[in-house]
C-alpha cells in the first residue's frame, strides 16, 4: 500500500519562480545512459551468436529463460498455433483488436510513399522508385511490457508498406505464452514467430543463424539490454529509435474536469518507473483541483505504486501566465505526447512544433491514441520530436534513384560533370563524362 502522502510529492513548479526554467530543465534531463555491464554482456551475445549461430541462441535462451529446448525448430511457433490463440479470445476481445487494427490500417494507408519520375526538355528522366524492405524484424518483449497494442502498431505499417517476410521474436520465460501477443501476429499477418528474445534475438535477427533468418531492419521496444543490442548491430541492419520512457504534457486553461486529467496523467505514469506527466496550466485553482484529484484517485489505482514513483520522481504541475507560455514550454520539451485540453485548441495546435502527437481537446485522450484513434503510437520520446516523426509506413519503404540520361542531355551535363570532377583532381570521373560528348 503507498502512503497518501507520495501523491502529494507530484512537484509544483511555477514560470515566476526566478530558476523557473533551470529547474524545467533539471525535469526533463534524462540521459539514457547504458550501464558499463550491459554493454560488456551484450557484446559477448552478439559474438557468439554471430560465430556459432543456433548453438549460441539456444543456450541463451535455456540460460535466461529457463526453457528446456534442444532444437532450434521447438523455438518456432507454428502458424497454428497463432491462429488459435486468436480463435480462443472473447468475443469483446477479438472484436476490440480487429476494429483496432482496421482503424490504424486504414490511417497507415495514406502514408505510403510513390514512385514518381519526371523528364526534361531534352527527354532526360528523373525519378525515385520506392520499395518496401525484405524482411523484418520485430522484437516484443516479455513480461509486463508485453502489448499486444505494439504488436498492432509495428506490424501494421510494415505490411502496409509491402514488407516482404516479417519475422517477431517474443521471450517466452519458462515458456509463458502470452495469447493477445499472438493473437495480434496472428491478425496481423506476421509470417514466423520464434519464441526468443533479449540481446540473443537481436543477435539472431541481425547476423541470421541456421534457423532464424537475417533480417534487413529490427524494430520494436525492448529492455536495455535489447535497446544495446539494436544500437549495436545498427549499420548491419537497420533499427527502429531507441525509444526512452514514455511521456505526457497536458496544456489546460482551466476547462473541463480536474480528474480527467489527473487520471490522464496517471496513465502515463503507470507505464514505468521513469515516465513523465507534466500538466501546465494557466489557472492555479485547476492546478489545485488535479492535485486533489491525484490525492483521491490514486489509492483506487492497481498499479498505484508505479503511478506514484513515477509522480515524485518526473511529474509536475506548472502555472503559467498565459497560453503563449505554455506552448513556448510545450515546444521547449518537444514531448512524446501533447494533450490541449483547452476549449478552443485548434488555434494552439497551429503553433506546436515539436510534438511526438497532440491531442485536441478534451475527449481526445491518449489512451484512445495509444489503442485505437488510428495514428501509431511509436512516437519520439526524449525530445526527439524536435527532428523525429511518429513510425510509419515510411520507415518500411526505401528510395531508390532513378537516372535515365538522354543523348541530348548528356552533351549538356557531361561538361559541368567534367569540369567538377577536373577541380576534384578526379580524371577519369571528367574522361568518363568526356566520353559521352558528341565530337
Ligand atoms: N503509451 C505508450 C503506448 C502504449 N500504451 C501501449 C498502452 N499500451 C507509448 O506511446
Ligand atoms: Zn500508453
Amino acid at each position: 500500500q503507498t502512503p497518501d502522502s507520495s501523491a502529494a510529492r507530484i512537484r509544483r513548479l511555477d514560470v515566476r519562480d526566478p530558476d523557473f526554467f533551470a529547474q524545467l530543465d533539471a525535469l526533463l534531463a534524462f540521459e539514457a545512459q547504458t550501464d558499463e555491464a550491459v554493454g560488456r554482456a551484450v557484446d559477448e551475445i552478439l559474438r557468439a551468436v554471430r560465430t556459432t549461430g543456433d548453438a549460441a541462441v539456444l543456450d541463451y535462451t535455456r540460460r535466461f529463460d529457463g526453457l528446456t529446448v534442444t532444437h532450434m525448430a521447438e523455438l518456432e511457433l507454428p502458424k497454428s498455433a497463432l491462429a488459435e490463440a486468436f480463435a480462443a479470445l472473447p468475443a469483446e476481445q477479438k472484436d476490440a483488436l480487429v476494429r483496432a487494427a482496421e482503424r490504424i490500417e486504414t490511417f497507415h494507408e495514406r502514408q505510403k510513399l510513390e514512385g514518381w519520375v519526371i523528364e526534361e526538355a531534352d527527354g532526360t528522366r528523373l525519378g525515385q522508385k520506392v520499395t518496401p524492405l525484405d524482411r523484418v524484424g520485430l522484437y516484443v518483449p516479455g513480461g509486463r511490457a508485453a502489448y499486444p497494442s505494439s504488436v498492432l502498431m509495428n506490424a501494421i505499417p510494415a505490411k502496409v508498406a509491402g514488407v516482404g517476410e516479417l519475422i517477431m521474436t517474443v521471450p517466452t520465460p519458462r515458456g509463458e505464452k502470452n495469447p493477445l501477443v499472438l493473437a495480434a501476429a496472428h491478425l496481423t499477418g506476421v509470417d514466423r514467430v520464434f519464441t526468443l528474445g533479449g540481446a540473443q534475438a537481436v543477435a539472431a535477427l541481425a547476423y541470421g543463424t541456421q534457423t532464424i533468418p537475417q533480417v534487413d531492419k529490427i524494430v520494436g521496444p525492448g529492455n536495455a539490454y535489447v535497446a544495446e543490442a539494436k544500437r549495436r548491430v545498427f549499420g548491419v541492419v537497420g533499427i527502429d529509435m531507441v525509444a526512452g520512457p514514455s511521456e505526457v504534457l497536458i496544456l489546460s486553461d482551466g476547462s473541463g474536469d480536474p480528474a480527467w486529467v489527473a487520471m490522464d496523467l496517471f496513465a502515463q505514469a503507470e507505464h514505468d518507473e521513469l515516465a513523465q506527466s507534466i500538466l501546465v496550466s494557466t489557472q492555479a485553482d485547476f492546478l489545485d483541483a488535479v492535485a486533489e484529484a491525484i490525492e483521491r484517485l490514486l489509492p483506487t489505482m492497481p498499479r498505484r505504486e508505479v503511478i506514484a514513483a513515477s509522480l515524485a520522481h518526473r511529474g509536475a504541475l506548472i502555472r503559467v501566465d498565459d497560453l503563449e507560455q505554455a506552448v513556448a514550454i510545450a515546444n521547449r520539451i518537444a514531448p512524446e505526447h501533447l494533450e490541449l485540453a483547452l476549449e478552443d485548441p485548434e488555434p494552439w495546435a497551429d503553433k506546436i512544433r515539436h510534438a511526438g502527437a497532440i491531442f485536441l481537446g478534451h475527449w481526445s485522450v491518449e489512451a484512445i491514441g495509444d489503442y485505437c484513434a488510428g495514428p501509431n503510437h511509436v512516437l519520439p520520446t526524449m525530445r526527439s520530436a524536435r527532428f523525429s516523426s511518429p513510425l510509419g509506413v515510411y520507415d518500411f519503404q526505401k528510395r531508390t534513384s532513378l537516372v535515365a540520361v538522354s543523348r541530348a542531355g548528356a552533351q549538356k551535363l557531361a561538361p559541368i560533370a567534367a569540369t567538377l570532377a577536373q577541380g576534384e583532381g578526379l580524371m577519369a570521373h571528367a574522361r568518363s563524362a568526356q566520353m559521352r560528348i558528341l565530337p
